[in-house]
């Protein structure tokens, strides 16, 4: 089979330590290396959250630090009421040996892109600043993105404002300029994560697995699940969490309208 090559670009966060667990271990996904964004916490902490996942599932990707403010505006606020404190509560992780790349991300990216034959995927799960960045500092590399599929912005409802998704608004100058940069583009928005729930029966189920991943998985879950309990009001706990799932799966499968998963 051949691997599809992609540069995961993440702010973890628990959906995205999931994103990251899937494109490390997918068989079909050739994972070049982590670009970390802040977002969903600090610039440190979400390069520790993603140091902290692959050295767990002792993953061999290397993690580049990134831009850990939006290119124009004002560092939004994080989202430490969804991910907790250190942007990854729940899981209980050894101590950290793993060390992030000298290089910064945006570096990586360009030198990354400029060395490849044009078959390399984008796929930011966060604000896109270190993407804009990257192609501000070096056009070259736009006509070498085979394709960017990002998670970000809503066909109806924002969850930030009533327009806005946390993604986008988080960095909306680096949104439009990925936007507009020609890449072909793939948009999940929070319309399509909506639809993507994982409900308690789902980590109950992941919970009997015996590998490290099951087990990783289950305790990002735990901890998610507990706010969303309380704002569901008696309703059946669900949440749109596993969204980067999907969207890795459908899009680098090639199959957009329906996809099949199972965890090995
Ligand atoms: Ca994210």
């Amino acid at each position: 089979m051949n691997k599809q090559k992609i540069i995961l670009d993440s702010d973890p966060g628990h959906d995205d330590a999931i994103a990251i667990m899937l494109a490390g271990k997918s068989p079909s996904i050739d994972l070049l290396g982590i670009s970390v964004i802040s977002g969903n916490q600090t610039i440190e902490k979400t390069t520790i959250n993603a140091l902290n996942v692959c050295q767990y599932l002792d993953l061999p990707v290397k993690v580049y630090q990134g831009c850990g403010q939006p290119i124009v505006r004002r560092l939004f606020q994080n989202a430490a009421d969804i991910h907790g404190k250190t942007g990854l509560d729940g899981p209980a992780f050894t101590t950290l040996t793993r060390k992030k790349e000298e290089k910064n991300s945006v570096n990586f990216i360009i030198d990354t892109l400029m060395s490849s034959d044009g078959d390399i995927m984008l796929v930011p799960t966060g604000p896109m600043t270190n993407i804009a960045m990257a192609m501000r500092m070096e056009p070259r590399i736009i006509p070498k993105i085979k394709r960017i599929v990002f998670m970000g912005g809503s066909y109806q409802n924002g969850n930030v404002t009533p327009a806005a998704e946390f993604n986008i608004i988080s960095d909306a100058e680096a949104a439009y300029i990925v936007c507009t940069s020609g890449v072909p583009l793939t948009m999940v928005g929070l319309d399509v994560t909506r639809k993507v729930l994982c409900l308690p029966s789902v980590v109950e189920r992941m919970s009997k697995h015996t590998t490290s991943a099951a087990g990783l998985f289950t305790d990002l879950m735990k901890f998610l699940i507990k706010p969303r309990r309380k704002c569901s009001a008696g309703r059946a706990a669900r949440f749109t969490i596993l969204s980067p799932w999907r969207r890795l799966l459908i899009q680098l499968c090639s199959r957009r309208s329906t996809c099949t998963w199972t965890w090995t």
